[in-house]
């Protein structure tokens, strides 16, 4: 029988992914989308799945949208990815970030437990949750402590205790997937790497001469997007839920994000880059490198883009996306899209 999972944050660039994997395992796929004045199905189009989803309005925010959508679309996965996901606006509005990052997964749960326990729940959990581990190049794992140092850590880290507390104390099938950072051509223009390959490809096309950067000495453990979501999936695949951390096991510093974009467009960062003091969090994780070993023993889960290949890719899909912008090419993310009417799924009139 035909399966059928329910994406949160489907519009993100994980949810993307993730929804084009589903589909191509023959899923049916349910995703929310949140009302806004301007469409945000881009990552959809540009990945050829905009109309082979069911789209159902709902926020994380919003606990009768969440059961409303559930209810419609009766899943046998759910996949939370739905989060205000930037960790420097946390520190300006944490509210909304513990509302939506913390409470959001709470309201997922509480929907689950109510309508149908049976429901296996993918929880998008963070490295973030770590905050500043020592010893930290041994790789961190599932038994690691976590000591989260923003707003944004600190709501899921709330999240992750309570899908293992829903998980222990009610049964449900709940897993946490402790992502280190992915990236992809995909990824928002406000998070650091795609900052930079953004940035020299405007610059090696003449269209800017500037970048100002903030903690050039952040160290991340970088892996490729689309590699990342199968591991979700593998998650709720085991027959036994349980926490992955998911990772390359290796870790570059934000110049090393610098220092392989520029080089891939044969231009020099350091006649471009400025370290501007409005970049910087009132506090930072300064380094991060996982161990992914248990999800390698339990489902076999490994990655295979390395950084070079990642950020030289990420390079180059911006620069070719600037060179036919000038060459007068329009793009999904230049005129927004919408999908078909058809593909939205609506309460209707009552009968
Ligand atoms: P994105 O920021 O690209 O996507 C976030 C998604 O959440 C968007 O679809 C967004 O909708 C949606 N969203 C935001 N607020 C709400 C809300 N109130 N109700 C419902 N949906 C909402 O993030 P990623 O795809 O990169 O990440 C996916 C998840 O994984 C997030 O939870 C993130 O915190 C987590 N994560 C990400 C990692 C990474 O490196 N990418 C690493 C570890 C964890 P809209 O399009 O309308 O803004
Ligand atoms: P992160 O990603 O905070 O790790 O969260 P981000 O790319 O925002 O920052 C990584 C590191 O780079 C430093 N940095 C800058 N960051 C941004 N965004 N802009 C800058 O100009 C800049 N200069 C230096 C940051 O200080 C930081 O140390 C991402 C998100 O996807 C989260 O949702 C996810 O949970 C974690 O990864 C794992």
């Amino acid at each position: 029988m035909t399966k059928r999972a329910l994406i949160t944050g489907v519009t993100g660039q994980d949810g993307a992914y993730l929804a084009k994997f589903l589909l191509d395992q023959e899923y049916e796929v349910f995703g929310t989308y949140r009302r806004s004045s301007t469409p945000n199905f881009w990552r959809l189009d540009a990945l050829a799945v905009i109309d082979k989803i069911n789209f159902l309005h709902a926020d994380l925010n919003d606990m009768a949208s969440l059961l409303e959508a559930v209810t419609v679309s009766e899943p046998d996965e759910i996949y939370n990815l739905g989060a205000q996901s930037f960790v420097g606006a946390s520190f300006e509005a944490p509210l909304l970030t513990g509302d939506v990052d913390g409470l959001g997964a709470a309201r997922v749960l509480e929907v689950v437990r109510s309508i149908n326990p049976k429901i296996r729940i993918y929880q998008a959990s963070s490295s973030e949750i770590y905050g500043n581990v020592a010893n930290v190049e041994r790789g961190l794992t599932e038994e690691t402590p976590m000591l989260p140092v923003s707003p944004y850590a600190a709501g899921k880290l709330y999240a992750y205790n309570l899908v293992r507390i829903y998980r222990e104390g009610y049964g449900l099938f709940a897993a946490n997937g402790i992502l280190f950072n992915h990236e992809s051509p995909l990824r928002g223009l406000e998070f650091v790497t795609r900052k930079i390959t953004n940035a020299a490809a405007q610059i090696s096309l003449g269209l800017r001469n500037k970048l100002e950067l903030g903690n050039l000495e952040a160290r991340r453990d970088w892996g490729f997007a689309a590699e990342y979501v199968q591991a979700m999936w593998k998650m709720l695949q085991l027959d036994k839920p349980s926490d992955y951390v998911i990772a390359t096991g290796l870790s570059y510093s934000v110049q090393d994000v610098l220092v392989t974009a520029f080089e891939s467009l044969g231009i020099d960062w350091q006649k471009y880059v400025t370290v501007d003091k409005r970049q910087m969090r009132p506090l930072d994780v300064h380094n991060l490198v996982g161990d992914s070993s248990k999800a390698k023993a339990d489902f076999d889960w490994n990655p295979a883009t390395s950084f070079k290949e990642l950020i030289e890719s990420m390079t180059a899909a911006d620069y070719d996306r600037w060179r036919r912008r000038i060459d007068g090419e329009v793009f999904p993310w230049d005129a927004p899209s919408y999908p078909s009417e058809s593909v939205f799924l609506t309460r209707g009139p009552q009968k």
